[in-house]
């Protein structure tokens, strides 16, 4: 595969995170989907980045903001428009919902709403990957409002003692909900604390996809070769509200404009027509929006999970199998 081919495949994958979290913003509008609903617009490139990285037989966990992770592990975008939509056809059959998006098949363990409680999940199954010698390393994704949940220093501090094959991913897109880092964090360096766990660390500003690849690649190797893991941080910007009922009014409309210049997708997109693929990418955008409208048409015709799913999903259920 040639550079540029590759660059192609990496865009639209992020293209493909864009404009399905584009028309679930639209169809959340229209009542079509419930409950929360966390966009990951502006922050693609690190799940595409980081999963280009990865094997396969990886485990990746991540918070609520989840949707991106899934389709970048290649989850597909029926499956994961139809959890949106509370279908039986969605990942976790409709039960789950945005938050709480599971894909076994291709390794993403979730999908977690307690803000920072899912670490420790992470350091577990580095824990069992390393028990059994099986080479699998674990990266798990939290926003920088995680950084001081204990939760969030357990499994540091256990992962740092044990030597577990883990990555620790502060994606720090500078809010916690309505809260500026500024507001949660004396020291904004998140990985200053990995010294303090004995562990490495890595810090940088999110430019474009294939330094988020570069990056990874060493705390990978380090993982799996080594068996040390991670504390990455990772600044970057969303630009939606913290989830859609959050208008954003705590920051400007300059801050969000400037950031939406250095979005990545676009830096991705002016390389590639710089290059002279201006014509395979009007073709991928438009199997993008084929394969999104597919999605939506899909979760819209889909049953409603049913009684049958309820009792099998209940302890009732459970005992009566
Ligand atoms: C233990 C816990 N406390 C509070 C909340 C409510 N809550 C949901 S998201 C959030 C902010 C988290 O921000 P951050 O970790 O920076 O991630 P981001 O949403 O920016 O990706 C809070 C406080 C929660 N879900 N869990």
């Amino acid at each position: 595969m040639t550079d540029h081919e590759r660059h192609l495949g990496l865009y639209r994958q992020m293209q493909l995170i864009r404009r399905f979290e584009e028309e679930a913003a639209r169809a959340y509008a229209q009542g079509k989907i419930g409950g929360f609903l966390h966009l990951y617009i502006g922050q693609e490139a690190i799940a595409v980045g980081a999963v280009a990285a990865l094997s396969a037989s990886d485990y990746v966990l991540t918070t609520y903001r989840d949707h991106g992770l899934a389709l970048a592990r290649g989850m597909s975008p029926r499956t994961a428009m139809s959890e949106l939509f509370g279908k039986a056809t969605g990942c976790s059959q409709g039960l789950g919902g945005s938050m709480h998006f599971f894909d076994v098949e291709h390794n993403m363990l979730g999908g977690y709403g307690i803000v920072g409680g899912h670490l420790p999940i992470a350091a577990g199954t580095a824990f069992a990957s390393k028990y059994r010698g099986d080479g699998r390393v674990s990266v798990v994704f939290f926003g920088e409002g995680a950084a001081s949940i204990g939760d969030c220093h357990e499994a540091m501090a256990l992962s740092a003692l044990w030597k577990l094959p883990v990555i620790f991913v502060c994606e720090n897109n500078q809010y916690a909900m309505g809260t500026p880092l500024t507001r949660t964090l004396a020291n904004d360096d998140v990985t200053a604390r990995a010294a303090g766990y004995g562990m490495a660390s890595d810090r940088f500003v999110c430019e474009n996809v294939h330094q988020v690849m570069e990056h990874f690649d060493l705390a990978i190797k380090r993982a799996r070769e080594l068996s040390e893991p991670t504390l990455m941080e990772i600044r970057t910007y969303r630009h939606r509200g913290h989830s859609m009922s959050d208008p954003g009014k705590y920051r400007t409309a300059e801050e969000v404009e400037e950031h939406k210049r250095r979005d990545p997708l676009v830096v991705s997109r002016t390389a590639l027509e710089k290059a002279g693929l201006g014509d395979k990418l009007t073709e991928l955008d438009a199997s993008v929006e084929t394969e999104v409208q597919d999605a939506i048409k899909f979760a819209d015709d889909s049953p409603e999970p049913g009684p049958e799913l309820l009792a099998a999903t209940t302890y009732k259920g459970a005992f009566a199998r």
